[in-house]
């Protein structure tokens, strides 16, 4: 009895694990966008992905929400000008292919977290 527990114990924490891999959002890394340049990712999980711009941190920053709850279209767009993520907040439907376009004269670039995520424990 307790080791029939303990398997169904341990196929509980297994499906957690296996919930858990499917919520989590892809790593977005854009390499410095010049003038004019784009990048683009289809969502197609639901869930919540912060980025940031390492050039301009920490006061460039946005946020993706993947939610089944938003009216769905095929693209949406993320412009960088004054040195900002326009929206900062997006909200967007599974598959969507979100494009981010940089409208100024210098470069950004696109890092998922935040700031203080890193890992080099300061903000920059
Ligand atoms: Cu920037």
């Amino acid at each position: 009895m307790l080791y029939r527990s303990f398997l169904f114990l341990q196929d509980a924490v297994i499906q957690l694990l296996i919930l858990t891999t499917v919520i989590s959002l892809p790593v977005l890394i854009a390499a410095p966008l010049h003038r004019g340049e784009s990048f683009s990712y289809t969502f197609t999980e639901e869930g919540t992905v912060e980025y940031y711009c390492t050039i301009h941190t920490p006061d460039m920053q946005g946020k993706i929400t993947v939610s089944s709850n938003v009216v769905s279209v095929d693209q949406d767009t993320v412009s960088m000008e004054n040195d900002q993520f326009v929206p900062e907040n997006l909200e967007v439907a599974p598959n969507t292919t979100v494009v981010w376009i940089n409208n100024q004269d210098h470069n950004h670039d696109i890092e998922t977290g935040n700031p203080s995520s890193d890992g080099d424990g300061d903000p920059y």
